[in-house]
């Protein structure tokens, strides 16, 4: 890797106009950062000390590059922070969770109290089905409370969950069990997207026949098809939750023993399961959750991830519920029945945080601002964004058509493997659109070069994480070489794969994938800087570009451009897209050639997969596309 990336930095920046800064939990921003550094032990330790641990560390941190243990000796359980410590406390007939269904017409409700029985049931049932610590679980379900249920079943008897994203195919799930070796898989019969059942049992029944590891299957009937169940191999969810007692003593975890494994969104590579532990991994997201949304009891917190993301653990679940939030879960996508179903939502619950993906964003830009305009967005006071780079224009949109210019942007860079936020721009603290904001305090990042030596403000070079932090992951499950390979560039740096840029002010902003950089003439040009120009132009919905060979410049760029609603493609179009991206930043970066798509191919979390657009302009193998949307 070069240095020699052409990024232009934009110096526009924005103060909320109604700022939360005397209130923040920990202070402001420099002065929590100061204490970190002063003794970032003691700093973790302090956080630690607000949560609920059965026996306490003997040591925060050991960390024997690049292997780490946080609060060792510590015992703990989750599901005590999650549940026990709100209904042993103040919160016991809180609500935690607010349900709506796909169709907008169903919602439950499940107070502290009701949740923390309903998991312990369910506890007892996987134990009634031989389920013991350190088995795992595989959870391939629909977004329904009980979905919530069985994560937090697993965690109260010491299971290790392994969550697939319901969306998924047969192929992807076989693939996740056998390399998980999971015990039981807990499913049900349907799911529904856009107002159509997907047979997720079926999906299920394909995917296990060559997975010996499979002892029994849950299902959870939630239609009335009455799906039949195989006696012996297959149960009723609610069958074996009536059979089981009401009470369950929390297994006592061993700070690092793991609470879970989590298979990666797999944009650039076959997706990798990685182990988060329980101690750390509980630390970071509570702290994370409290202080990076700025947490209040009094917040309703909607996350739009599904559970089958890292998003989902940390930030509908884990966190959320550790620091004892009103929680709501939604089975809804963005545009059905139509793309203001977000803002209904958000008007008749009061949601108060909001946390959602650049692309859905970028969907609801395309569709106009008129859908949110129908819809009183008052409550709102946070506004988080995960996933991707949130481009100029998508923060602007957000800030203004959703925020009302009173939110502040919480643009939050992280990772599988990270766990928890690791870069964003705090609460109270000045935005700078298209930056994601500084380390948060905890977390020493940087942008170096291959060799792990600081790069200058402005140049451009590969993002690493300094220093260990309590929920990074531990291994990468069956493949212990390819854990250590995150630890073995850039002067033994945590390499995250991707690469950014720092201004004088220390903010960094993300500028692509380091598998999907493009060298022209030399120069790295990073894809998000590139597709950021394009979608800064109104006709243009998203954007994503990849490098093509090219016998004079090495590569040259090609763009891959979906419109918003209105626009037609044409020649003219295109002359004007690549002259606008000139004139913003310079030939170098000028794509030379652009199509126009209906759709452009994405992750099932939406995440742009370049990838497989170079493979199939090359006509190459994508490789591994299990995690593709279709
Ligand atoms: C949480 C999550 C991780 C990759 C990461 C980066 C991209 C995530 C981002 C962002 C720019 C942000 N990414 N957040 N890029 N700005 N705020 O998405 O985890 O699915 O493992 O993906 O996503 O490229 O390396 P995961």
């Amino acid at each position: 890797m070069s240095e020699n990336f052409d990024v232009k930095l934009d110096n526009k920046s924005h103060l909320p106009e109604y700022s939360y800064i005397d209130n923040t939990w920990m202070g402001r921003y420099e002065p929590a950062y100061r204490r970190f550094l002063d003794d970032p032990e003691r700093f973790w330790s302090e956080i630690a000390h607000e949560l609920d641990w059965i026996k306490p560390w003997d040591k925060v941190l050991e960390w024997n590059h690049p292997y780490a243990k946080w609060f060792t000796g510590a015992k703990l359980n989750i599901t005590c922070n999650c549940l026990d410590r709100h209904v042993l406390g103040d919160r016991r007939n809180k609500v935690a969770l607010i349900w709506r269904a796909e169709n907008d017409l169903e919602e439950r409700v499940m107070t502290y109290r009701q949740l923390h029985t309903q998991v312990m049931r369910f506890a007892n049932a996987l134990k009634n089905l031989g389920v013991k610590k350190g088995d795992k679980v595989c959870l391939y379900m629909p977004f329904v409370p009980e979905h919530v249920v069985a994560i937090l079943g697993c965690a109260r008897i010491g299971a290790v969950h392994t969550i697939v994203y319901g969306g998924f195919g047969a192929d992807a799930l076989n693939s996740r069990i056998r390399d998980s070796k999971a015990k039981i898989v807990i499913t049900a019969d349907v799911s529904y997207r856009r107002g159509k059942a997907i047979m997720l049992k079926s999906i299920v029944d394909e995917a296990i026949t060559n997975a010996p590891s499979v002892e029994k299957v849950i299902v959870l009937r939630r239609s009335n098809l009455n799906v039949e169940l195989i006696q012996e191999k297959e149960v009723d969810f609610y069958e074996i939750m009536e059979q089981a007692e009401n009470y369950c003593e929390p297994e006592e975890m061993d700070s690092e023993d793991p609470l879970f494994i989590l298979y990666t969104s797999g944009t650039t590579g076959t997706p990798k399961g990685v182990v988060h532990t329980c101690g750390g991994y509980m630390v970071g997201t509570y702290y994370t959750t409290k202080y990076v949304f700025d947490m209040r009891d009094t917040d309703v917190h909607w996350c739009t991830a599904d559970p089958g993301w890292i998003t989902g653990h940390s930030y509908i679940v884990y966190g959320p519920l550790a620091t004892g939030a009103t929680v709501l879960i939604s089975e809804t996508v963005p545009d059905y029945p139509d793309p203001g179903i977000w803002w209904k939502i958000i008007e008749d619950i009061g949601v108060t945080i909001f946390y959602t993906a650049p692309t859905s964003i970028r969907m609801f830009m395309k569709y106009g601002e008129e859908w949110a305009k129908k819809y009183n967005l008052d409550s709102l006071r946070v506004l988080g964004s995960v996933g991707e780079p949130l481009n100029p224009e998508a923060f602007e949109w957000y800030y203004r058509n959703i925020g009302k210019s009173k939110c502040p942007i919480i643009d939050t860079w992280w990772q599988t493997e990270t766990g928890m936020h690791m870069i964003a721009t705090l609460v109270g603290e000045k935005m700078k659109p298209g930056f994601a904001g500084k380390p948060i305090p905890g977390i020493i990042a940087d942008v170096v070069d291959k060799d792990g030596n600081p790069v200058e403000p402005g140049i451009g070079g590969i993002l690493v994480i300094k220093t260990p932090w309590p929920s990074m992951m531990r291994t990468i499950h069956n493949n212990d070489e390819r854990y250590r390979q995150y630890w073995s560039g850039a002067g033994g740096y945590y390499t995250a794969g991707d690469l950014a840029v720092k201004d004088e002010e220390g903010y960094i902003m993300i500028i692509g994938r380091a598998d999907d950089v493009i060298i022209v003439a030399g120069h790295n040009i990073g894809t998000a800087e590139v597709e950021s120009a394009l979608v800064a132009q109104e006709p243009v919905a998203e954007a994503a570009v990849i490098g093509k060979p090219d016998v004079l410049k090495g590569q040259s760029i090609k763009a891959f451009v979906t419109l918003r609603v209105g626009y037609e493609p044409g020649e003219q179009l295109k002359n004007d897209l690549i002259y606008n991206v000139r004139m913003s930043l310079g030939p170098i970066a000028m794509p030379s050639e652009i199509e126009f798509v209906d759709t452009l191919p994405k992750t099932r979390s939406g995440k742009i997969m370049r990838r497989v657009l170079k493979a199939k302009e090359m006509g190459l193998d994508p490789g591994d596309i299990s995690t593709l949307d279709e």
